[in-house]
Order: C-alpha cells, then structure tokens, then sequence
C-alpha cells in the first residue's frame, strides 16, 4: 500500500517537472523581431488588460525569471509617423572593446540590445487593475530634460509613454536636451508626433531646464520624467486623476528599478516612502509602522514626506503658482527638497500612488561633469534649501554637512520673499505634522544662554563676543544669545567663538566654525569654559568689556558661565 502511495508521487512529480519545462520552452521559444512579438501578442486575441503574464528567462542571467505582460498592442507602432529608429539607434555603437559602462554609467550593450521598447512585467497590485478611472482626465506635457543620455535609453523612455498611456491624456513630450554634445539625439526624436525638442544653448542642470520646459508646456498638467526611464502598465491615469480631484497634490509613483547592469526589470518594494537624513540626503524608508497597520487597502495613496525628485505629476497652475524651482539651484541635487518642503509648508501635500509604476535606471554614480563640482554644488543647492526653508532647524543641517559653512550659495531674498508673499507655515509645523519621525539630534537640539551674573553672553556684529543684558523677544531669546555647545564647538548658526592668539589675555572673536581648527576647541569644566588648547578659560574682563581668555580661576566670578537651556 505504502509502496503504491510513493509510486504514485513519483509519478506526480515528474509530470509535474516535465509540465513546468514545457510551459517553459513554450513561451521561451525565440521571438523575431518587435514586430513579431505584437503580431503574437494579437494573435491571443485577448480582452485587453485581460492577457495573463507570459513566463520569459532573461537572455543573459538565466537566474532571472522575468513575467513580461502583453506587448504592446500593433497599432501603437504607428504613432512613430517618420522617425525610423533603427537609423537612429545604430548611428552610435559601441565600439567593440569599448567599455559599456564608460559614458553612461551603465551598461549600454545591454541596454541597446533590448531596442527602442520591449514587454515588461506588471508590478502592480492585482488589485489595481479593477479600478477605473474618470473618462475625462486632463492631458498633461510630458517634460523629459536630459544631457547625453544615451539614445537607446532615452527612446525607450518615449516610446514607453507613447505606448503605455492613453493618447488622449498626452498631449506632447517635451524633450529639453540640455546642451547634449549631440544635437540630433533630441531633435531626431522630434520626427515622432507629439514629441517637442527644445535645445538650450548652454548647459543649464536639469532645474533650469525643467522650468524651461513647464513654461513652454500648452496641457494643464506637468509629468516630469528622468531621460532613462520606462513607463509600466496604467501609470499615468492614477496620478492624473489624484491631480484632478486636488490641485494642490503633487503625486509620484513607485519607482521601480532597473538595473544598470542586465536591464531587468525589478518590481520596487511598495511600502517605502521618501525620507532624508540632516545632511539633506535622500532615502528610501519604510512607512511607519502606524500608517502601515492602519492600510487596509494596498491601492491608497502614501504620504511622503519627500518625493525623489524627478517622476512626478503636478498642476501646471499649482506648479506656476508656487514659484516653479529655484532657478539658482544649478546642475543636479536638492531641488526636490526645495520642492517638497515649499509644497507642503505652502498648503500643498505630496503621496506616491502604488498603481503606478515607472522603472528607473539607478546609477552609481553621474556619467556628466559638474562644471564647478560635483561637491560644491550639492551644497549650493541644499544650503539654499536649508537657507530658505529651514528656519532654526537648518543648524541641523550644518551640524550635519560641516563642509557646507561658507560655502557660496547666492542671494535667497527673491525665494524669502516667495515663501512671504505665498503665506507659508513654519518648518517647525512640517517637523510636527509631516515628517515626525525625523529626529532632532541630541546634542545639538539644545539652544542655551550662556549667563553670568545676570548677565548673558551676546555676539555683537560689530565689537564681537561681549556680555550683555538679558534678553528675550515675547518667549524665546534674540539668536544673537542663544548659544549650541556642541563639543568642541560653540556655535551660533554657522559662526564659531575662537581664541585670536594663544596667549593670556587673548580676545575671543567668531569665526566660521571648523570643528578641527584649535582656536575653536572648548570644553565645560566646572562652572568654567576651558579652552582645550591653551589651557586658558573664558573670562568676562569687565562687564561690558570684549571677552578675553585668562589663566583658570575656578569660581572666580567671570569666568562663571551657567549655561540655561532656551528656545
Ligand atoms: O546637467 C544636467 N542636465 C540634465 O538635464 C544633469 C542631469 N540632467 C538630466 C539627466 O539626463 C536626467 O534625465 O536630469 C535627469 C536626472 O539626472 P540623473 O538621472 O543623473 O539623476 P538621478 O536619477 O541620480 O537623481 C534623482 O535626483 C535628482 C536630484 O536633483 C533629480 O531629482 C532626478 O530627477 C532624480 N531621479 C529620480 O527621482 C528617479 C528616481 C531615483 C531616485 C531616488
Ligand atoms: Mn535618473
């Protein structure tokens, strides 16, 4: 009986193992060309959206099981008009030899390999396919700035939007080469109806260019893309009908990842919002775990405090409306903090719609230079982040990017006055209603008075570190008295007090803080300030006096300093 029943499994087993490879071999068996791949795809004759997902190995890492969903559908490939793509595409090779990852930073064999489009898999929710949509959605421009992206890459990112949305809802494509070393990358392109090729006639960063591409925009609705992207199933009518019912929403989707090596196609996780730490980095986090219980249905939308910064869709008016970019921000980086803080403080709020989905090369590094550096302009563009939108929690950020202080970052007075004139709330309200979870850091959350005798120390613009009378605007302190002692450092925003010489009897002036510099080395000892370095304490001379260092007295009346922590 025993031996019958273990007979009988076998017998199931290997059918079953046979089965699987058949299934396999079927849908595995080579594809011609595109075209032939839409011929099959017409050939199943299924309801559209109904076409269950066929089972592919990828060519070259034959570990990746990729379920790609139906082809494109065979009309589409009429909406290229006169463009011929295969002109375009082998016009610029590889070179045999060469290496693939050199100019783009990615593989470009791999990515050439695959051609102007191909199948993808779905990476919703199953459950996204039931919903529907309204039938009169507004159309939107679809800006896609770039600087020598590679061809390969930048067609399958138009073709994709082409193929994969609704006509009706696109209205144009909006390339803005920003002054690629090729000119005809971009305005070949513009030989495919619908799509726009703006040049600019000098290299501007990819912020400039988007505002140059928004106010030539003639839909309602702005989509911005990355120049290496591909568009998936149903991505767009989510996030325009969110658009629809508020103006004042700014919605991104999951962004899914495409690898820079194989190209495959790899479904992001769908329970990761935009977050950053003080230095103004951005990363990917898990919802918290509240918000995460509390989601019933996989489908709503997810509040973020930060989007990514470049896959989104926003009113062209509400865009307009909130001051565009900063168009001081040069090159790349920051903008999408700048963004998102203004789109929430100013009355707006920001989500990613897990039913819509666009993959994404992520790179290692840029491919492109940075005309004054890569560094420098990070921290220009988050300084003025920081400077505009910050408040006090900016010392945050300096505490956290030293090398940021007395950087240049430009004049600020027009983004001031913007963030006036639109009314906004303070980054505190942003702190305490968007983005909890954000720590203050410790150490250097604490403001304090340094007082002695009823006294407090105070930095004067123009004679320096003096003591001076207490004083308090309505509950908190004039910031010219509030002091950070975060060790070595006593800080007042991005200033630090110094010793001028090492000698008794020395003035103690500020200085732009640098954590390493021995001038700035202090540390509370007692009731005393010492001075690591010179060994010498901080004395108040004479009560109105400049504020010297002197030989430690302990007790001695000026040179006790009674830090009280103030707001
Ligand atoms: O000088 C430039 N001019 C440009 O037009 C430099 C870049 N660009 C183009 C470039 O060709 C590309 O299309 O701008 C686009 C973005 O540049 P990437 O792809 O080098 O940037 P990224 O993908 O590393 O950067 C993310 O952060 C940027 C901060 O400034 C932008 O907001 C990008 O749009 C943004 N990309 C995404 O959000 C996609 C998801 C990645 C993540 C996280
Ligand atoms: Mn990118």
């Amino acid at each position: 009986m025993r031996r019958i029943r273990a007979n009988a499994i076998a017998i199931l087993t290997v059918a079953w193992i046979l089965g699987t490879f058949y299934y396999l071999w079927q849908d595995n068996k080579p594809q011609s060309t595109p075209e032939g791949a839409w011929q099959r795809g017409r050939g199943h004759a299924q309801k559209p959206g109904a076409a269950p997902g066929r089972l592919e190995i990828h060519p070259i890492d034959g570990t990746i099981p990729l379920i790609v969903s139906q082809p494109p559908r065979p009309e589409q490939s009429q909406l290229l008009g006169g463009f011929n793509e295969k002109v375009y595409l082998s016009a610029k090779q590889l070179k045999a030899g060469d290496d693939p990852y050199r100019e783009h930073a990615f593989n470009l064999q791999e990515s050439d390999r695959l051609g102007g489009e191909r199948a993808i898999r779905d990476t919703r929710h199953y459950r996204c396919a039931t919903l529907s949509y309204d039938a009169d959605l507004p159309s939107t421009t679809i800006i896609i700035t770039f600087h020598n992206e590679a061809r390969s890459t930048l067609l399958r990112t138009v073709k994709s939007v082409l193929m994969r949305s609704p006509p009706s809802l696109i209205q144009e494509v909006l390339l803005i080469d920003d002054f690629s070393s090729d000119p005809e990358d971009c305005q070949l392109l513009a030989q495919i109806p619908k799509v726009r090729c703006l040049r600019n006639g000098r290299r501007e960063g990819l912020i400039r260019s988007r505002v140059r591409g928004a106010t030539s925009a003639s839909a309602p609705i702005l989509t911005f893309l990355d120049s290496h992207c591909e568009v998936n199933t149903d991505w767009l009518q989510p996030m325009i009908q969110r658009v629809k019912e508020d103006h004042t929403r700014v919605v991104s989707p999951i962004i899914d990842v495409i690898s820079l090596d194989n190209f495959a196609y790899l479904a992001a996780s769908a329970d990761l919002r935009g977050g950053f730490d003080w230095s103004l980095h951005f990363k990917w986090e898990q919802i918290p775990i509240e918000q995460k219980m509390a989601r019933s249905d996989p489908t709503l939308p997810i509040r973020t405090p930060v989007i990514a910064g470049g896959i989104f869709v926003m009113d062209k008016s509400w865009f307009n409306h909130l001051g565009q970019y900063d168009t001081h921000m040069d090159i790349w980086g920051g903008e999408n903090f700048e963004l998102s803080f203004r789109v929430w403080m100013c009355g707006g709020s920001l989500e990613i719609l897990p039913c819509s989905r666009v993959g994404h090369v992520f790179r290692k590094r840029h491919p492109y230079d940075f005309p004054e550096g890569n560094a420098l302009t990070y921290i220009k563009n988050t300084r003025r982040a920081a400077e505009v939108w910050m408040d006090e929690y900016k010392q945050f950020y300096y505490s956290a990017r030293p090398s940021a202080q007395g950087k240049a970052f430009g004049s600020i007075t027009e983004r001031l006055s913007l963030r006036r004139k639109l009314n906004c709330k303070p980054f505190r309200w942003y702190m305490e209603n968007v983005y909890p979870e954000l720590r203050v850091p410790e150490q250097a959350a604490m403001s304090s008075v340094l007082r002695q005798a009823g006294l407090c120390l105070e930095n004067r613009r123009t004679d320096g570190p003096v003591l001076a009378e207490c004083r308090s605007i309505g509950a908190s302190r004039p910031s010219s008295q509030k002091w950070e002692l975060v060790e070595p450092l006593i800080r007042q925003q991005d200033l630090c007090l110094a010793i001028s010489t090492f000698s008794a009897g020395s003035k103690v002036k500020m200085e732009l803080c640098n954590a390493k510099e021995p001038r700035q080395k202090w540390k509370p000892k007692g009731t005393s300030l010492l001075h690591m370095v010179s060994g010498l304490c901080l004395d108040s001379q004479t009560p109105t006096g400049p504020v010297v260092v002197a030989q430690c007295r302990p007790l001695v009346a000026s040179q006790v300093w009674e830090p009280q922590v103030v707001t």
